[in-house]
């Protein structure tokens, strides 16, 4: 399996993450990236390409194209403003209020970020295009014919909405990949999101649409991020109806549960017999990740990527979430792995 990288994601680095009131190294980091190329290449699965440079037709259908603007021009107006931080935003368009973008640029992000750990910096936008180009130049290998491949994505982009950031993500990898599949003959995409947070960016962006089924295994959202999105009530909306698949489980839950809940998935996702799967690559469900409450073990991600296999489809899948970081390496190739071998 082919997997699609480039060094630019370190262009995205920010000093600081609001968590717990204090401001600690963001757990999204470069070295995540590290570590899970060195364990692809102790596995003798080191076959790297760079992407293409981004082409934005598929990223337009799927994002706002003032938010994707104010993601270009954010650091220049934010820099101009003479502000000498990263860009976090301290007021947000709440519950009751006008939902009218402003014209300060600080006013400007908070309109279109819906949490406050995600701070922009100068190199954000660059390696967000970068992130969106390595899962477009993946969908490419996997439409021309490849059984699967995986875009090594940073930063991560699940919970990006169709015109809102946060949640370390700005662009939406899985969902501008999926965009593509559409946009190059496949008549049906599947998106199965295994990270432990919910995809609610991939749901914003699908929610009405029939020819994208989604299906997300996450936290519940009464205990975990993103805390307004994910619910099992929420099953799409007009012709999406029923296109929209949530599977919210409480806080320590183990393969059991969680294997049971990726059987049903497999079963809608068969049922809809897509021409395509993109699968939201998180392995923030292992059972020491810092910032997560799953406790899934290095073995069990081994059994799921089997299962994906099995469902016999065509495969791309896309980096999302992991922030145990000795782990994360060992996680994403066993999900690898255990596809390859199946
Ligand atoms: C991104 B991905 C925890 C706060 C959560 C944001 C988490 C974003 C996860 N106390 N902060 O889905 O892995
Ligand atoms: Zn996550």
């Amino acid at each position: 399996m082919k997997t699609v990288y480039t060094d630019d994601h370190r262009l995205h680095f920010p000093q600081g993450e609001l968590f717990g009131g204090e401001f600690v190294t963001p757990f999204e980091r470069p070295s995540r990236v590290e570590y899970i190329l060195r364990e692809l290449k102790k596995r003798k699965m080191a076959d790297f390409v760079a992407p293409a440079k981004l082409d934005m037709a598929p990223v337009r259908k799927v994002h706002d194209r003032d938010f994707l603007t104010f993601l270009e021009t954010a650091w220049a107006e934010w820099s101009k403003a003479g502000y000498r931080g990263e860009i976090i935003p301290t007021g947000y368009a709440a519950r009751g209020m006008q939902q009218r973008c402003p014209r300060s640029i600080d006013g400007k992000a908070g309109y279109y970020c819906l949490s406050m750990e995600t701070a922009i910096t100068a190199g954000t936008w660059d390696a967000a295009v970068s992130s969106a180009a390595s899962a477009l130049t993946a969908q490419k290998l996997v439409a021309n014919g490849e059984r699967a491949a995986f875009a090594l994505c940073r930063p991560p982009g699940h919970h990006a909405h169709h015109d809102m950031y946060g949640g370390y993500c700005f662009l939406n990898n899985a969902a501008i990949a999926a965009q593509a599949f559409r946009d190059s003959g496949a008549a049906r995409v599947a998106i199965l999101d295994v990270d432990f947070h919910h995809g609610n960016g991939t749901q914003d962006i699908f929610y009405t649409r029939d020819d994208v089924l989604f299906c997300s295994l996450h936290g519940q959202p009464e205990d975990t991020f993103p805390y307004f999105l994910g619910f099992k009530d929420e099953k799409g909306k007009g012709r999406g109806e029923g296109f929209n698949v949530n599977y919210p489980m409480p806080p320590f839950t183990a393969y059991d549960v969680w294997g049971k809940a990726l059987e049903d998935a497999c079963k809608k996702i068969k049922r809809y017999a897509p021409d395509a799967l993109v699968v939201s690559l998180g392995v923030d469900t292992y059972k020491d990740d810092p910032i997560s409450t799953f406790k899934l073990t290095s073995p069990d991600f081994k059994t799921y990527g089997g299962r994906i296999a099995r469902l016999r489809l065509p495969t791309l899948f896309v980096m999302e979430g992991g922030y145990a970081v000795e782990a994360i390496g060992i996680n994403t190739v066993n999900v690898l792995e255990g596809f390859l071998d199946a």
